[in-house]
């Protein structure tokens, strides 16, 4: 069977990952529809060796069309997505606009993907750094449960857009110019005080809520506990952007509700699809951004037992936060409903 896909945010970081994958992977596409804001229209892409203009998304954008990708801003989704859900098409979002509907499911392939049957038209996309750790966490929870996770993020970017990419590179030259660095887009693009990322860490992702985290750790928080269908697993995230370009890294302690064995640990992290392990510290190996950056998989390494808790793990988990935390986790969404 050959679908009628739609591509909302075609333009974008994501959006771009998105159209790549559907290509390599030869989606069964009969007719496909590229579609941003009035901003990006008439932008031309070429798919699979035809061009295509993108066209500005409206509400009657989606007739005909079975699935529809969208990742053009939460604001964009809650005005679309429910125009695509009447004209019969299944929407993934990868926005924030969803995702802790109790009507929508929030799916990771490799956790839960029992859950897309539930759908009433919408399938959310989890949050970039969410999904890295619950793929990495899921072998670990089925086998000893866990109670407790502590993550540090130190994350790249392009999480924040094309535009915060050229942000870093130019705040980087500037620097080494010696010339100033003019903050412009981070920490928040829409809130007034910004800070260089050029040779920085910034622990601010997204706005402060009241509660004293971001909306960024928070989302970790939730979306964590909805993922792996546990409420009782405590999180607390302190998520942080470093200067990389491309792939997320987190620090883990994780404390599991069973007595643990290290090796059987690094076994069941080997075996876990859509997980590599790299964890040779005699070798110097472990995770790297760098390495992982441009490939489907979540990256786990630096496995150790905590020094102060007997069922605490400590770990490493790197992911490309534009694949696996964005455009692969969708693309293997909609592949497992091209499937039926
Ligand atoms: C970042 N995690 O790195 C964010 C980007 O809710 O899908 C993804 C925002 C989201 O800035």
């Amino acid at each position: 069977k050959l679908f009628n896909v739609a591509v909302v945010g075609a333009t974008g970081a994501v959006g771009e990952q998105i159209l790549k994958l559907l290509e390599s992977r030869n989606f069964p596409i009969q007719e496909l529809k590229l579609l941003s804001s009035a901003r990006s229209a008439g932008t031309k892409i070429t798919f699979k060796g035809q061009e295509y203009t993108v066209q500005e998304a409206a509400p009657d954008s989606f007739k005909g069309v079975d699935i529809a990708l969208f990742s053009a801003g939460g604001d964009v989704s809650k005005a679309l997505a429910p125009h695509a859900v009447e004209h019969g098409a299944v929407c993934i979002d990868n926005t924030n606009a969803y995702r802790m509907d109790p009507n929508t499911p929030l799916v990771v392939p490799e956790v839960n993907i029992e859950k897309v049957s539930e759908h009433q038209g919408i399938i959310a996309n989890p949050n970039c750094s969410t999904i890295q750790m619950v793929a990495a966490l899921k072998p670990l929870q089925d086998r000893y449960g866990i109670s407790r996770i502590i993550v540090s993020t130190y994350q790249a970017v392009s999480g924040a857009g094309s535009r915060a990419i050229d942000e870093m590179l130019r705040q980087t030259q500037a620097a080494l110019n010696g010339e100033s660095v003019n903050p412009d887009i981070l920490p928040v693009g829409a809130l007034p005080v910004k800070h260089q990322i050029a040779f920085n860490a910034i622990p601010q992702i997204d706005k402060f809520q009241e509660n004293g985290y971001t909306l960024e750790e928070m989302k970790m928080v939730r979306e964590t506990k909805k993922i792996m269908g546990d409420e009782s697993i405590e999180v607390t995230a302190t998520c942080v952007r470093i200067p990389v370009v491309y792939g997320h890294s987190e620090s883990l302690f994780v404390e599991l509700k069973n007595n643990y064995d290290l090796e059987e640990v690094k076994q069941l992290l080997a075996d876990a699809p859509g997980i590599t392990l790299v964890d040779d510290p005699a070798n110097q190996q472990y995770p790297l951004a760098t390495d992982a950056a441009g490939k489907p998989d979540v990256f786990v390494g630096r496995l150790r037992r905590d020094l102060g808790h007997e069922r605490g793990l400590n770990m490493w988990i790197v992911s490309d936060n534009l694949l696996k935390g964005a455009a692969w986790n969708a693309v293997q969404i909609a592949e497992h409903i091209a499937k039926g």
